[in-house]
């Protein structure tokens, strides 16, 4: 095809007609989106010569993905919720903001008003055995000054990658937790040591990266929320060092500065003061906040969540 399709005046005309711009009411910025991705639609069909037969594909494909409920795998799973902290990134340093704890993605598997602690807790109720993980730190704001009463919100999976909620085989608010901050801005928890995520291995997620020669692993990882009155939200996550998966995560959520030092203990002393009988292992973990602002873009997410019950 010599002349691009897409370019000529009859559907230049379609695609105007096909956003409202045409029409008086309506929301102007929505058209101007709605006319470009109808428009690039249009382009991907020409310049790919994509068939009808390979255009339904597409719509059952896109349908088998609300169905199966993974719109909110595939996002980060093609690095959309990543680039989402990219622009978030450099509008704060734009507005001249620096430092702070790395922001990294939240992922689809949070869930709202997880058990409310103070000062420590532990996350693991299951009866699932795995290696003890010891994790704590200190909130503190600019110049590390301590942040009492911050509200540290921590999930992460079991030692099968799987999340309470969204596995049937954990009990409810297994491993998810809020820990409000002590005086002195510290936090604590004993939980296990995570494994790596994977997409449903039969799931449209896996589906679409297999085709492309990629795969759906993330490394163990534990997600968090910090909050406290007067400071930017923070969304990130710490990710375990020596997963196979730390540098190759399919969610594209490893950043420096997210990947904590995990100290080992076989002291046979030690192993008996934590009250255990086996090796465990620890990490220590700060988080600082930045001060809100009003010149700086807005910190929370609103983005719906799956419900507890
Ligand atoms: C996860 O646990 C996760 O954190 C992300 C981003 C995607 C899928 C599963
Ligand atoms: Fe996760």
């Amino acid at each position: 095809m010599a002349e691009s399709l897409t370019d000529t005046k009859q559907v230049q005309e379609l695609l105007n007609r096909v956003a409202g711009l045409d029409q008086r009411g309506g929301d102007e910025r929505l058209k101007r989106i709605v006319h470009r991705v109808a428009t690039e639609m249009c382009r991907i069909i020409e310049e790919f010569d994509v068939t009808p037969t390979e255009f339904w594909t597409a719509v059952s494909y896109v349908t088998r993905l609300g169905q199966a409920n993974e719109v909110g795998l595939l996002v980060p799973g093609l690095g959309i919720e990543t680039f989402l902290d990219v622009v978030m990134d450099e509008k704060e340093r734009r507005a001249g903001l620096e430092g702070g704890t790395p922001r990294t993605i939240e992922g689809p598997l949070y869930i709202t008003d997880a058990p409310l602690a103070k000062g420590e807790a532990r996350l693991d109720q299951d009866p699932e055995r795995g290696e003890a993980l010891f994790v704590e730190g200190q909130v503190t704001g600019p110049g590390g000054k301590p942040v009492p009463g911050a509200i540290v919100d921590v999930w992460h999976a079991n030692t099968k990658g799987g999340y309470s909620f969204f596995d049937p085989s954990q009990s409810p608010w297994n491993l998810r937790r809020r820990i409000e901050t002590d005086a002195e801005g510290r936090y604590r928890f004993r939980t296990i040591m995570p494994s790596g995520y994977g997409c449903p291995p039969d799931g449209p997620t896996q589906h679409l990266l297999s085709a492309i020669g990629r795969h759906g692993q993330r490394p163990a990882h534990v997600h968090f929320f910090v909050e406290a009155p007067g400071f930017r939200k923070l969304t990130t996550q710490i990710n375990i060092a020596g997963d196979k998966y730390l540098h190759d995560d399919f969610a594209f959520a490893t950043r420096d500065g997210l990947i904590p030092e995990v100290e080992r203990h076989d002291d046979p002393a030690e192993i008996k003061a934590r009250g255990l009988n086996e090796p465990f292992a620890t990490i220590r973990f700060d988080f600082q906040l930045n001060r809100e602002a009003a010149s700086l873009p807005e910190a929370v997410v609103v983005r719906e969540h799956a419900k507890a019950a």
